[in-house]
């Protein structure tokens, strides 16, 4: 089987209070999973076995809904459980701090246009902070869709996503999404999101 799920990069419980250890150990070893087993399943025999996520995820137009839903999945969770840590939070320094506030005004402002990405998805879907055509922007996709997709409304280079599945937050939140989207920055891990801008930059 060419993909695999990763272990987290911390324990289940690390994340608490914010993200509670049973919601990471089913989002992480239940919903995680089935995304990887099934975009397992999707691509056996096909060409695309030979393929990265990357690559994948990039096709997204022109792959089957189920290697597209699949693939997004795997690829989205890889890319949220990075940007996260426990004992983390606060703001971004540098140049990435520069960059919000040249982009949003301030931090805060930032804060406020993200969770309301967050907010008006509609159904399941996930918030992103972009770099396109080097400057920061937000935007959400619906299902398991992503910025990198070649079918996305908006495209560009993912720094920090959120999941606004209910799977990410039920448990613990319940309705409350705007609850979790407010635990999200306890738990941002900067350090990540600071070397990708750098990168995507
Ligand atoms: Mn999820």
């Amino acid at each position: 089987m060419p993909f695999t799920l990763s272990p987290l990069p911390y324990a289940h419980e690390a994340l608490e209070p914010h993200i509670d250890t049973l919601t990471m150990q089913i989002h992480h070893g239940k919903h995680h999973q089935a995304y990887v087993d099934n975009l397992n399943k999707a691509i056996a025999g096909t060409p695309h076995e030979n393929k990265s996520i990357e690559q994948l995820v990039k096709e997204a137009g022109s792959i089957s809904a189920a290697v597209r839903n699949n693939g997004g999945g795997h690829w989205n969770h890889t890319f949220f459980w990075e940007s996260l840590a426990p004992q983390a939070g606060g703001q971004p320094s540098g140049k990435l701090a520069d960059a919000i506030n040249a982009a949003f005004g301030s931090f805060t402002s930032f804060q406020e246009k993200f969770a309301a990405a967050g907010m008006t998805r509609f159904g399941s879907g996930w918030a992103w902070l972009i770099v396109k055509d080097g400057k920061l922007e937000i935007c959400s996709t619906p299902n398991q869709d992503n910025p990198l997709m070649d079918i996305a409304e908006v495209k560009g280079t993912p720094i920090l996503g959120v999941d606004v599945w209910e799977h990410a937050y039920y448990l613990k939140y319940q309705n409350r999404r705007a609850d979790y989207l407010g635990a999200f920055w306890q738990v941002i891990n900067w350090n990540v999101v600071a070397a990708r801008f750098e990168k995507a930059s």
